[in-house]
């Protein structure tokens, strides 16, 4: 048996849970199974790690979500329609034996903020994506905001909110954040995709939505509200020595009844679609994947990363995020975005797991 071992880890302690699965069904579908030895590995929701048999299928219908439960068992969430449930608990951690490659399929706390990367530098294993920092750095929006204002990209107004800050200053945050003009967006610092995110209009709703935020996190970021078209570039760790390479461009258009790029409009309906390439001009969006390429650069991104932008009436580029562990089934923007430009979803996972494999362990 000399085919690599790829572990494909999923699920999670937090309420992404349902997000992750979706993408790890959609890269455990891909894998070239004559090529790598695929090993499902979920995370349950305490925390439990349970090997997961790779002869089940993930057959999710509809919207129903499943979840690992400690036992190693799917659960459909309970609203009926959808079948799932093919999980069943094997053998045990212990007997997992040397695994060349993880491959993360994770959201929020203990993934893509850098902690399950730094349990894998720790053990010498090999990972697909980005490392401790530059997971950690795009996992907190404030930090994220000034590492890429350093590297001389423009974002947008912004007022980072501290537990303490709030609670005993409150005065004064109030102050900051009404120089920010109205509406503004409240965002927690750190927790995955759009959850926990509301629109403030004026001072009363921003106690409210502050308070909601910090459901998610004590550290909460406040942004003006950026007229804009959404416009996102994936970028894509190169091999050997070449530089990281942009996707084409692509607009994210939202159907009615979404607020904003919401995480239902995101991950659950299909009220999200992406044009591409962006009906911008060519000058902007060559601009555009620079920034993108820069962005990567400026956090040390590996693998993938998507950076998303607001391209504002008056003809500015603001890069409003640059996400480490975007969406990733076959139907998410930054694979879209990727088959488009000539590199279909399968061959996506393989060029991900081979940077990987050939990645030094230790500094790089
Ligand atoms: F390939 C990467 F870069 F490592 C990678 C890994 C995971 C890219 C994107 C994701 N995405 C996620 O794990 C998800 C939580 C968004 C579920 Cl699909």
């Amino acid at each position: 048996e000399t085919r690599p071992r790829v572990a494909v880890v999923f699920g999670g302690r937090n309420s992404e849970h349902s997000v992750s699965i979706l993408g790890a069904g959609s890269v455990l579908d891909v894998i070239d199974r004559s090529k790598y030895e695929v090993i499902p590995v979920g995370i349950a929701q305490d925390g439990r790690w349970v090997l997961v048999s790779d002869r089940q299928r993930y057959a999710i219908e509809g919207r129903e979500l499943p979840s690992v439960d400690a036992e190693g068992m799917a659960l459909a969430l309970p609203s009926g329609s959808g079948t799932l449930v093919a999980y069943e608990p094997s053998r045990v951690p212990e007997e997992l034996g040397q695994v060349d490659v993880v491959f993360p399929v994770m959201h929020g706390p203990f993934a893509e903020d850098g902690t399950l990367q730094g349990l894998l530098e720790m053990a010498g294993v090999r990972y697909v994506g980005s490392g401790v920092l530059a997971s950690a750095v795009g996992m907190d929006k404030g930090y994220m905001k000034l590492v890429l204002a350093a590297a001389g990209l423009p974002v947008g107004p912004y007022v980072v909110i501290r537990d303490r800050d709030w609670r005993t200053d409150r005065q004064r945050v109030l102050k900051e954040v009404e120089e920010l003009g109205w509406p503004v967006f409240v965002k927690p610092a750190r927790a995955g995709s759009s959850q926990g995110i509301s629109r403030a209009a004026d001072l009363g709703e921003l106690e409210r939505a502050v308070e909601f935020a910090r459901e998610h996190d004590p550290k909460v970021l406040v942004e003006a509200a950026i007229a804009g078209r959404e416009i996102e570039c994936a970028v894509l760790e190169s091999p050997g020595d070449e530089a990281p390479r942009a996707s084409l461009a692509g607009e994210v258009v939202v159907a009615g009844g979404h607020d904003f790029y919401d995480f239902e409009a995101k991950y659950i309906s299909d009220a999200t679609s992406v044009a591409v390439p962006a009906d911008i001009p060519d000058d902007v969006a060559e601009n555009l994947r620079a920034m993108a390429v820069r962005a990567f650069e400026a956090l040390d991104c590996e693998g993938l990363a998507r950076v998303d932008f607001f391209h504002t009436p008056d003809g500015r580029l603001i890069v409003n995020e640059i996400n480490t562990m975007p969406g990733f089934t076959a139907t998410s923007v930054a694979p879209r975005l990727w088959a488009a430009s000539g590199l279909p979803y399968p061959e996506l996972v393989d060029r991900l797991i081979q940077l990987a494999l050939h990645r030094a362990t230790g500094l790089r």
